[in-house]
């Protein structure tokens, strides 16, 4: 599957730069190409500097409200980054359409961070764009929520999150929801670790883009896992997770099927890496909810049988009990069993509720305070009134 990957903002940016990386790893390691054009859009000229793989020119890393924000960002106020990406969207249609064998693009990933300003505004507002100008390929938004804290330490990113999750819901194919809080939780360094966190968000996506475009015959598995399966799965709430097992580097020809005792490790391997990806997977939600999953294993070819596809089916299967299951295998990379899991169409997800709630809830309180404000300001002024003026 060939994807036009867009950033927006700082997170969403550098998500896509990694994006980049991985088209790079592709097309150097595998001779394949998985994303067709990446581009980074932001308010903040320094975030569009940082960045490492992205094309460097104007029509990859894209400024936006320039004139509005002197290329400083917008301080977390989304409606202001809304604003600015209605004004501007322009700019990101007119890069789009400089991508080379556009058309061989399947669909359009946009990423951001829903708790700040730039990208949080902007997603919503460049996916509608997008689907207008383009109604015949689907467009993804993986949307990044904040850390526990600052959620805690401030309010403002709940209702940052809340307005963003809800305008691109209404616009987009899908959302991809991957909470920053999941990749801290084995391993607490991470959160000061921007860049891990980024390569493990986009790390699900490598043999999964890859599969489809396959070309030579020994790479290709039993089942082919190409962009239709993808573009049949991925619908509404979606979540994806990634499971690894480590294989031995060396095997016998022939060793795998001749001892029944090998066969139930492979299982157990395949099990194990599956169970890998749900519990990892990019935010915590109950695989019953989803209406549409789908899963990939990628192992070497001698390690991977129809009954260890089959074993992982009916696990999965067991977990969601009323979803539609596509699945696929691929047979490339060594010493290594890894299973890709998407989970789709959940008629669920407590974190979505949780920032309505919140919001809802936040709404007056914002109001009462800004009233408050007021209250105090005019009492402030009222005790000058018999104090000159110097102007
Ligand atoms: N995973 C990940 N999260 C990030 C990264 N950078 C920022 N975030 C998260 O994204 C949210 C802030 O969004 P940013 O992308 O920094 O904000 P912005 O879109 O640039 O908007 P403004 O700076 O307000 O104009 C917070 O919840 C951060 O924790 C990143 O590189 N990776
Ligand atoms: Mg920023």
């Amino acid at each position: 599957m060939k994807l036009v990957v867009i950033g927006l903002g700082q997170c969403g940016g550098r998500i896509a730069d990694e994006f980049a990386r991985l088209n790079r790893k592709a097309s150097g390691q595998r001779r394949i190409e998985i994303v067709t054009g990446t581009f980074a859009v932001n308010t903040d000229n320094a975030d569009l500097s940082g960045l490492t793989s992205i094309r460097r020119d104007y029509q990859h890393r894209i400024l936006i409200g320039g004139r509005k924000t002197g290329g400083h960002g917008v301080g977390k106020i989304n409606e202001l980054g809304a604003e600015i990406a209605r004004e501007d969207s322009d700019k990101v249609i007119d890069a789009i359409r400089t991508t080379k064998r556009f058309y061989e693009t399947d669909a359009f990933l946009l990423i951001a961070g829903a708790a700040g300003g730039t990208g949080s505004g902007a997603i919503p507002v460049v996916t509608q764009h997008i689907k207008e100008r383009y109604t015949d390929k689907p467009v993804y938004a993986a949307i990044v929520l904040p850390f526990e804290h600052e959620e805690q330490t401030e309010e403002r990113t709940i209702y940052n999150a809340a307005t963003c999750i809800k305008s691109t819901y209404s616009v987009a194919d899908a959302i991809i929801l991957v909470d920053n809080q999941r990749y801290i939780r084995k391993d607490a360094s991470l959160r000061n670790n921007l860049a891990k966190i980024n390569a493990l968000i986009a790390e699900p996506f490598y043999n999964l883009l890859c599969a489809g475009e396959e070309k030579k015959p020994k790479y290709i598995g039993a089942k082919l896992l190409d962009a239709g399966d993808i573009m049949q799965t991925i619908v509404g709430w979606t979540v994806i997770g990634y499971g690894t097992s480590q294989l031995p580097l060396i095997r016998l020809p022939g060793e795998r099927t001749r001892d029944f005792r090998k066969k139930g490790s492979e299982t157990q391997k395949g099990i194990q890496a599956m169970d890998a990806a749900v519990s990892e997977l990019s935010l915590h939600c109950n695989p019953a909810d989803s209406r549409r999953a789908l899963y990939l294993v990628s192992a070497p070819s001698n390690e991977m049988s129809v009954d260890l596809i089959k074993e992982l089916g009916d696990y999965l299967r067991g977990l969601a009990p009323q979803a539609v299951i596509r699945n696929g295998d691929y047979p490339r990379q060594r010493g290594l069993l890894d299973v890709t899991v998407i989970l789709s169409e959940l008629s669920d997800v407590e974190k979505v509720r949780y920032y309505y709630t919140r919001s809802t809830n936040l709404i007056p309180e914002f109001k009462k305070r800004k009233e408050e404000t007021e209250v105090s300001l005019k009492a402030i002024e009222d005790t000058s009134k018999d104090i000159p003026s110097l102007l």
